[in-house]
């Protein structure tokens, strides 16, 4: 072996050899050694995948060492650590990422090319590890990505589904799903660590005794236990050493586990027990913004919640700390109620486990929490029956019932003679089946809560947890939501990421306010050009995509209008549908008339029991079937649903877009984060005054923004006064012929009761206000039709939406958790030999 050591600047001063070389002679090397030593190929029989995993095993070396001196550190510091708790981690596949973040991309795609290979064929083979439905898991990831990137020391720890969020498969136009069965070839980015495997108990009941001290005690006696492995995956910050842990438990059953059952012969049913056991990380609930009650599901959250307690107590016993500074070792962030029972959790685990008083563990435990809601949506809401509760876990239960008699004297004394406010904040829902109320047990246990946008902290404030509000004041929070820009801008759109520096240098890429240089550069007319070439070519490489997954050739020249999230009724794709049903029927009347020509593409999934939504799914294909194909439409309108929307698809979409459509109704989406994707990547949003898209045009300017619709305050009072859809139907001539366009079987072979559920619930019952914002909508789009015809106009807007994104950097709202709620400091490592690395 030949050592390149100090061959690049950037490996100065630290280990460089065969597997830390970054030089592009050491790289290479070690790709050939891992296709020859680790896939056991030669060139002639390798395939793509051989070849993506013995580059991917080559950084992965890259990485350990940035990885164990970040432990080591950390260890020897016995630094304060944020643990952040998620059901769900939408990570995305790691491969680009850490190329980016370790800053060796063109390098080593310079490397690869020498070869004869193509790295982008390459990071295409990964499996994307899809363990999160949507926008919440997605957030976990970017806050990840952005806590190693400011050197705070931090733990992920979640749940490692063996089967992720399904694929989605489009046949004659309807969803079906299929599992996702993403460590089929294994996965390089994990290690396993049985040798800190924790025992979780589950059912049985409880025993009240005393102890041989005389004291009273009480033990659970459950009827399962199961064992949690932890898969460990590093979470590189760009441009530092800092590599923190991403932690997800895998269910078994334990080792010895029903050896009688072995031993008298009943081999299969000891097997079963055993299946049984491992069916609790078998597979991500895809639902978003909706709770089933499913027992399971709750079993999988005790399960990864109980194993990441207990294996923090593990860490903060090795660093030989008393468990009475477990607040001052860790923070705990809550994503959402999914990890809410932490709270009872973490009680039990002080008081039964440990024989801490009480009162000490309470006050451990609410300076340990702090919980982050993401939803307004009552069917989110979590709550459990406490009967099904209870047969899981009957000491939570009673913990709950002792919190909760504690908690309602707090409030008598606050509130004294207010039973109905009693009845409304207790933990315990009791106004006919009993339920426990997970966010009141949040509220409850963490000394934070926040919203993840102005407007829906506010409404948080003044609606759902308006109790809790006038209770502790002092909680509330808001933390607008952010998302990484290396992810997405810097590796998924690196021509774009290319002009900016040469423009403005590369600090950007951490500290994305520094985007804000841009402006002097909008109305730049070489600028422009080059903004717009790229954007330009970012639309044919989608076209191309399109065209070979779709089978359908759309226009790079018209605009891309893109709607992509998961489908939902109050997100109103259906309403975007009306916008296209109403320009095809202008068509149909007058088909010459002037129509700025447009792509409209959409992308999502659909919960698989939600039937509206899928529908909305099928209407979409059976529009786009007969509009892509009539011959009076002349190529002007195009509509493209792209299957299986998830993070690498959405990587190429955010690029290519010129549109970004935000439109649910106001009042309803917390925050968003597409929302903040597509304006960074310089597309401009039609949006209504909802979530994050109230900041983003307050950063933008409102002359760079579409604003339409109701705002919340006219949605809930229009709701108060007696809403009836009818009325607009019965006034608005083109929205009247767009609905009966769809009932009357038009798109549907003649079939009139296909979409009539769809139809009838807008008549009807219009849930979400589609036909109130109809006409608004409609002419909104009329001004971006216009606008878009105006090249130099619409360039102008799209370069300074991308340059006033700086506060939609996930970097900025992981400043201020940490400096807000979390109160922890950012930890230097270095990659010195250091006694640390020796040891
Ligand atoms: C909210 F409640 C939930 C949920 O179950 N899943 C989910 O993805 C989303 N969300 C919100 O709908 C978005 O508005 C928000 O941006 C995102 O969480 C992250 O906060």
């Amino acid at each position: 072996l030949q050592y390149n050591s100090f061959e690049d600047p950037r490996c100065e001063g630290y280990l460089e050899d065969g597997r830390t070389g970054m030089s592009p002679s050491t790289l290479k090397r070690a790709f050939l050694n891992n296709l020859f030593y680790v896939q056991g190929k030669f060139k002639a029989l390798a395939t793509p995948n051989d070849y993506y995993m013995a580059l991917a095993y080559a950084i992965r070396d890259r990485l350990l060492q940035r990885w164990i001196n970040t432990a080591a550190i950390y260890t020897a510091q016995g630094s304060r650590t944020v643990a952040y708790f998620s059901a769900e981690f939408l990570m995305g596949p790691h491969l680009g990422n850490n190329l980016i973040n370790l800053d060796i991309y063109k390098d080593v795609e310079k490397g690869i090319a020498e070869m004869g290979l193509n790295l982008g064929e390459l990071l295409e083979q990964e499996e994307e590890p899809g363990l999160g439905n949507g926008g919440l898991g997605r957030l976990a990831a970017c806050y990840l990505d952005s806590l190693a990137t400011l050197e705070i020391p931090s733990l992920g720890y979640g749940i490692r589904y063996e089967f992720g969020i399904f694929d989605q498969e489009i046949e004659d136009g309807w969803q079906v799903e299929i599992t996702d069965k993403w460590l089929r070839f294994g996965n390089p980015w994990e290690i396993a660590r049985p040798e800190w495997a924790v025992e979780v108990k589950l059912g049985g009941h409880t025993d009240h005794y005393v102890d041989d001290h005389g004291r009273y005690r009480i033990r659970w006696v459950p009827d399962q236990q199961v064992t949690g492995i932890p898969y460990d995956t590093p979470i590189l910050g760009c441009q530092t050493n800092t590599a923190n842990t991403l932690r997800l438990w895998t269910a078994e059953a334990p080792e010895s586990f029903n050896f009688n059952a072995f031993n008298s012969g009943d081999y299969l049913g000891a097997v079963y027990e055993k299946v049984v056991s491992e069916n609790i990380s078998k597979v991500l609930y895809p639902n978003d913004d909706s709770s089933q009650g499913k027992k399971l599901r709750l079993t999988q959250q005790y399960f990864f919640v109980s194993c990441s307690l207990q294996d923090m107590i593990r860490i903060l016993v090795g660093q030989e700390l008393p468990l009475e500074k477990f607040h001052e070792k860790f923070a705990v962030q809550l994503n959402d109620t999914h990890p809410a029972i932490a709270v009872a959790e973490l009680m039990r685990l002080l008081i039964d486990m440990h024989h801490m008083s009480w009162d000490s563990a309470w006050s451990i435990t609410q300076r340990t929490f702090a919980y982050t809601n993401h939803t307004l949506l009552p069917e989110a809401l979590e709550r459990w029956p406490v009967e099904l509760f209870g047969s899981l876990l009957p000491r939570h239960l009673e913990i709950i019932y002792e919190l909760n008699d504690r908690f309602l004297d707090e409030v008598r004394i606050k509130f004294p003679e207010d039973d109905s406010r009693l009845s409304r904040m207790s933990l315990i829902d009791e106004s006919g089946e009993r339920y426990v109320r997970m966010a009141h047990l949040a509220c409850v246990g963490s000394h934070a809560i926040n919203g993840v946008a102005a407007l829906h902290t506010e409404l948080l404030k003044q609606d759902v947890l308006y109790d809790f509000y006038q209770m502790y004041p002092g909680k509330f929070q808001n933390k607008t939501n952010g998302v990484t820009p290396r992810r997405f801008m810097v590796l998924s759109n690196p021509a774009l990421t290319e002009l900016v520096t040469s423009k403005i240098g590369d600090t950007w890429i951490k500290n994305l306010g520094e985007l804000q240089k841009l402006e002097a550069w909008a109305d730049n007319p070489e600028f422009q050009q080059q903004w717009r070439q790229i954007k330009q070519a970012n639309k044919q490489e989608l076209a191309a995509y399109i065209q070979k997954h779709n089978g359908i050739i759309v226009d790079p020249n018209s605009i891309f209008d893109i709607l992509a999230k998961r489908f939902h009724e109050y997100k109103r794709q259906y309403l975007d549908l009306l916008h296209i049903v109403t320009l095809y029927n202008r068509i149909k009347a007058n088909p010459d008339i002037e129509i700025t020509p447009r792509t409209f593409i959409f992308g999502g999934k659909a919960a698989p029991g939600y039937f509206m939504a899928k529908l909305i799914i099928k209407l979409i294909n059976s529009v786009a079937d007969v509009i892509n194909r009539d011959p009076d439409v002349r190529g002007r309108l195009k509509v493209v649903f792209l299957k299986n929307y998830n993070v690498k698809l959405a990587q190429r979409i955010y690029p290519a877009a010129d549109l970004s459509e935000q439109i649910s109704t106001a009042g309803k989406e917390a925050s968003g984060t597409g929302n903040m994707k597509f304006a960074l990547n310089g597309a401009l949003t039609i949006g209504t005054l909802d979530g994050a898209n109230v900041e983003i045009r307050e950063e933008v300017g409102a002359e760079n923004f579409f604003l339409f619709g109701l705002t919340a305050e006219q949605v809930y009072a229009k709701r108060a006064s007696g809403y009836n859809p009818m009325e607009y139907y019965n006034s608005n001539a083109e929205l009247r012929l767009a609905l009966d366009r769809i009932a009357s079987g038009f798109f549907s072979h003649g079939d009139t009761e296909l979409f009539k559920p769809l139809v009838d619930s807008l008549l009807h019952h219009d849930q979400y206000f589609l036909l109130a914002d109809y006409q608004s909508y409609i002419d909104c789009q009329e001004q971006v039709g216009l606008a878009y015809r105006d090249q130099d106009r619409w360039t102008h807007m799209s370069i300074l939406n991308a340059a006033r994104m700086g506060k939609f950097s996930s970097d900025r709202s992981i400043q201020d958790y940490c400096r807000e709620i979390w109160k922890v400091e950012p930890v230097t490592i270095t990659l010195e030999n250091s006694e640390v690395t020796d040891s």
